[in-house]
């Protein structure tokens, strides 16, 4: 059994109700929600736009290894009607984002795949919410 940590953050719609689903989506799919953070209001980082997100973390028990976990993540990112990533690294509005934060103590480092995520530790949508599930 793997630990992974996980951001969830949404711009879009309900997002409330985008991140719960998706949390139970990750439930089913990917393994048992060990912890999960508060949810927590936030201005856009790295972009403009006028709409604030809900971010969150998990802890999740998984099976899966990393590059199924990443696929796992960006299906349920379709499912969740996410239409398209970041065009040429420019940040968008978006129904769900699913960012794999920590896998165990892995250090991953392909072009698709970074772990550690490589700017965690410089975004606060991401720490707080991830110390309050750590501690
Ligand atoms: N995600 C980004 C870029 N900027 N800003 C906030 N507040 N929350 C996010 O989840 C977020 C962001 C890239 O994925
Ligand atoms: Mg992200
Ligand atoms: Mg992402």
């Amino acid at each position: 059994m793997h630990t992974v940590y996980l951001g969830l953050g949404s711009n879009l719609g309900n997002r409330k109700a985008i991140m719960h689903e998706t949390i139970g989506k990750i439930n089913e799919t990917i393994g048992d929600i060990v912890l999960q953070s508060s949810f927590f209001e936030t201005e856009p980082w790295g972009f403009d736009s006028p709409n604030k997100f809900l971010n969150a973390c998990v802890c999740v028990d998984t099976q899966l290894a990393p590059r199924q976990l990443l696929e796992q993540t960006q299906r349920i990112e379709r499912e969740m009607g996410r239409t398209h990533k970041s065009v040429n690294g420019r940040y968008e509005d978006r129904i769900i984002d699913i960012d794999i934060l920590l896998y165990d103590d892995l250090h991953i480092n392909e072009p698709d795949l970074k772990v550690p995520h490589p700017l965690m530790e410089e975004r606060e949508f991401v720490m707080r919410p991830l110390k309050e599930i750590m501690k």
